[in-house]
């Protein structure tokens, strides 16, 4: 059994790290790696240094000094024990190790990527770099010298300023960088390799001059200008709103194509997967643009809050992660339409974070314990985590919560902390005491709300119930929960202002004097906080909020609601929906022609929901059923809109210029697209058109994508020669392909096995590059059509994947799992099928990433 960490058995070092002096011979085969570690005093002199290294071949181990003998340092496979010499307070350890980055497939430590050498330390892979403590608690100032080879790698990049350069024999130089801000390992990084550079500039609000480098392969270029435009706002935006400042003379961002997650915030050298990072209008779609956007955001926001603030320990995780997600969400919000914005955050909440927390997978913001932290890095721990800032942010009023971050950064700075320090900040700050709110850290589980309206002379009483999933076993205790509303009544008028009630307990009842008429709640108004609702208003008072709702976010839930309500009914029920399924389309008729809102908001207003989401709403999955009702109800909603969906989107589609990237120039195309999802399952033969002339004619991407993948949804076998076109034409641009295996491999198929041996059978698909393997086999996993196919086909396909991947990206692999988490929600055969594969396949495997997670299903 792999060992468990525990939150309770904290302890700080004895002996830290203080300076440390690192020396790269660098070459893809083998890298000579010298490291000098400065120790210092920090607990008690008599216990010895431990040090912590993964498939690193040692060569020598020095303490002061002195040569030690390797075959007694040993305490397992990971890890050494030193003696410190008799009566010091500080002494130096000397290493020799080689490492071989060309054979790591974990994308952890050294590796490479393409013409590129590069580093993932997050969250403990500097460990398969030298030996370290390797601990976020550690911090240390660094000073690291890279030679390599002038031809291989004419750029050679680390953290801080470059101090001196040189030249060698034998066509090697050397680059030496200094970082002067103390820092965790997780955040040291190097980037070599043939590079070419964009270069600008940022003067910060006291004048200071950065230097601003993004560092790509050659013939990425082109690719690169949106970045820049996005990191001088983001530089900016943090200034603006949060006052907080760039710290070194330069910013160095480098794009890799091999990548496990989005990107990572190391020391003024961020490193880039291609996919968040790369775009052009004629490659990328709006989204993809956007999401350039917010993760550029994201890893320069980690500056101040990660960086300069780190985590005492990897329990504390979401103190970076969710404080960081929070303030990209802020500057989304700023940047463009803040509703659509919100409404997308929910989603995901909803989406996956529920998903998650009803799983098998489920734990706390704040874990207590852990086997592998990489398997920790989740949309609880992301999303969730920033929803909890929202609230507090929503609770204390803006003024108070810049208060509480001032005081944090006041404090903090140069210091790793945990929550329970970034909490105090808030309630020294505010005066307010946040223990009990303190428990969406500590309790996992999504808080359910239940409403029940009642009408008594002359008012209205609103009675709110939380209940908490498994309360009594876990000895949960009623949390904080936040809830907007305001009441409209039939005519939707607003009977009851907004405004903001607290339930912090089991049962709370709130009144509401002069209320003669019926009062429809519009509540949890902007996911106001991340919980299940239910309530006893009626299919036709949602409707009338679907229409009515003054809160475009609630309206958009409204809508969604009453799908989700339509499909279960048609599918599960086996009640007649024919009725409830027009009232819905005449919906979708006001949304078009609503002059208020914004082509954005118009996409999302009339959004529905998906077949996974549906199916999690049930005690157990029914795939097959949920997807043919869904199917039909999209189908009379795009029947009955016919020509109103058409008009619009002619009309829309007419204004469109390409290049623009404006805000309202892409809401305008998310708009186009939205109609042409409910158009494409229609014959109509414009459409069929539209999508032949965008799969074969170089016109934007973002139109181009939603037309591939509604042609590979609806009418495959019509537009195969078109498909076949975009295929070809994107063949040698790996991330177009990935939205070709997108589309494919999540539409529901009889013979998914051929379907997904074909799409691995591609010249662009390799199962060492996660952008691939995530686009193919999450896609799959997402439609449960497919996964949960009830003969258990879609396991054996998963798990004969995970099998393979074990050995090459067990990180990814364990992230794949995530899909699997559902096991209660399975019906008994289902379940038995889906353990049956889970327990032969921990037979089989060895990375404790993948172990943890079969573990946690199988529990
Ligand atoms: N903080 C970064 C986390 C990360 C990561 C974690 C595990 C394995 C690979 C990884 N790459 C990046 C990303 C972020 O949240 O900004
Ligand atoms: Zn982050």
């Amino acid at each position: 059994m792999n060992n468990i960490t525990y939150l309770k058995d904290y302890t700080p070092l004895d002996w830290i790290i203080t300076h440390i002096d690192l020396e790269f011979k660098l070459d893809a085969k083998t890298t000579v790696v010298h490291a000098k570690l400065h120790m210092q005093l920090n607990g008690d002199p008599s216990k010895d240094v431990i040090l912590l290294g993964e498939e690193l071949n040692t060569v020598y181990i020095k303490v002061d000094g002195q040569l030690q003998d390797l075959t007694t340092l040993k305490q397992d496979e990971t890890s050494l024990s030193l003696t410190p010499p008799q009566d010091k307070y500080s002494f130096t350890i000397e290493t020799c190790v080689n490492i071989h980055p060309d054979k790591n497939t974990q994308l952890m430590g050294l590796y490479q990527s393409s013409v590129i050498l590069c580093t993932q330390c997050e969250a403990e892979g500097f460990r398969r770099i030298t030996w370290f403590t390797d601990r976020p608690d550690n911090l240390a100032t660094w000073t690291v010298k890279l030679i390599g080879d002038q031809t291989l790698h004419p750029v050679l990049l680390s953290n801080g300023d470059c101090i001196e350069k040189g030249v060698l024999d034998q066509n090697q130089h050397y680059a030496i960088w200094h970082d002067p801000h103390p820092k965790p390992s997780y955040l040291f990084a190097l980037a070599c390799g043939k590079l070419e550079l964009l270069q600008d500039s940022f003067t910060t609000k006291d004048s200071k001059h950065v230097d601003l480098n993004i560092w790509v392969a050659a013939g990425n270029e082109e690719r690169v200008k949106w970045s820049m435009q996005c990191l001088k706002h983001a530089m900016a935006w943090e200034e603006n709103v949060y006052g907080l400042q760039y710290d070194l003379g330069q910013f160095n961002i480098v794009s890799v194509p091999d990548f496990n997650m989005g990107a990572m915030e190391n020391k003024s050298l961020n490193i880039f997967n291609d996919k968040v990072f790369l775009a052009k209008t004629e490659l990328a779609t709006d989204k993809d643009f956007e999401l350039i956007d917010s993760v550029i955001a994201h890893e320069y926001f980690h500056n101040w809050t990660g960086n300069r603030i780190t985590c005492r320990d990897w329990f504390q995780l979401s103190l970076k992660e969710g404080l960081t997600v929070f303030r990209d969400q802020q500057y989304t919000e700023d940047r463009y339409n803040p509703t659509r914005a919100r409404i997308e955050q929910a989603h995901m909440m909803r989406m996956a974070q529920f998903k998650e927390d009803a799983g098998n997978l489920s734990h706390p913001v704040r874990p207590d314990h852990f086997v592998d932290i990489s398997n920790f890095y989740t949309v609880t721990i992301y999303e969730k985590g920033a929803e909890i800032i929202r609230m507090l942010c929503n609770m204390l009023g803006k003024e108070g919560y810049y208060k509480g971050i001032a005081l944090y950064i006041q404090r903090h700075d140069g210091k790793a902390v945990t929550v329970e320090d970034f909490i105090q900040s808030f309630e020294d700050a505010c005066n307010i005491d946040l223990s009990q709110f303190f428990l969406w850290y500590t309790q996992r589980g999504t808080p359910s709300v239940q409403l029940e309206r009642k009408y008594t002379d002359g008012g209205l009483t609103l009675t709110f119930t939380q209940t908490l999933t498994n309360a009594e076993k876990e000895k949960k205790k009623p949390q904080v929960i936040p809830i907007k509303l305001a009441g409209i009544n039939v005519t939707g008028q607003e009977v009851i202002s907004e405004q903001i009630i607290i339930l912090d307990d089991w049962k709370k009842t709130f009144h509401f004097e002069n209320i003669t008429d019926n009062v429809v709640i519009s509540w949890n108004r902007d996911f106001s906080a991340p919980i299940k609702t239910s309530d006893d208003h009626s299919f036709d008072e949602r409707l009338l909020l679907a229409q009515y709702d003054s809160n475009i976010f609630n309206r958009a839930d409204a809508f969604f609601n009453c799908a989700v309500q339509i499909v279960i009914d048609d599918a599960i029920n086996k009640q007649d929906v024919t009725e409830a399924s027009q009232k819905l389309a005449v919906i979708i008729q006001t949304i078009l022609h609503d002059d208020y809102c914004s082509s954005g908001e118009k996409a999302a207003l009339m959004q529905l929901p998906n077949a996974s989401y549906i199916n999690q709403q049930l005690q157990y999955f029914e795939p097959e059923a949920i997807e043919k009702s869904l199917k039909t109800l999209k189908y009379t909603l795009a029947k009955r809109n016919h020509e109103y969906l058409k008009d619009a989107f002619n009309s829309v589609l007419a204004l469109d210029h390409p290049e623009d990237l404006s805000p309202s120039a892409m809401e305008k195309r998310t708009f186009v697209n939205s109609c042409l999802s409910y158009l494409a399952c229609l014959e109509d033969s414009d459409i069929a058109a539209y999508l032949t002339h965008h799969l074969t004619s170089p016109t934007s991407m973002t139109l181009r994508a939603v037309a591939l993948s509604c042609a590979i949804a609806e009418q495959e076998e019509a537009q195969a020669d078109a498909i076949a076109h975009f295929v070809k034409e994107f063949e040698n641009e790996p991330l177009v392909s990935d939205k070709y295996f997108q589309a494919k491999a999540s539409k529901t198929t009889e013979n998914a096995k051929v379907m997904l041996d074909t799409l691995t059978a591609h010249p662009q698909f390799s199962l060492s590059n996660p952008n691939r393997v995530y686009s193919v086999f999450r896609s799959f996993c997402n439609n449960p059509a497919n996964l949960h196919k009830s003969d258990g086909s879609g396991y054996a396909i998963i798990c004969g994947l995970l099998k393979q991947l074990d050995t090459i990206n067990p990180e990814v692999a364990a992230r794949l799992t995530q899909a699997l988490a559902v096991k209660d929600q399975l019906k008994p055969e289902l379940q038995e099928k889906l353990i049956q594969h889970l327990s032969a396949l921990k037979a089989e495997v060895s990375s404790k990433n993948l172990l943890e997670n079969i573990d946690r299903i199988l529990a």
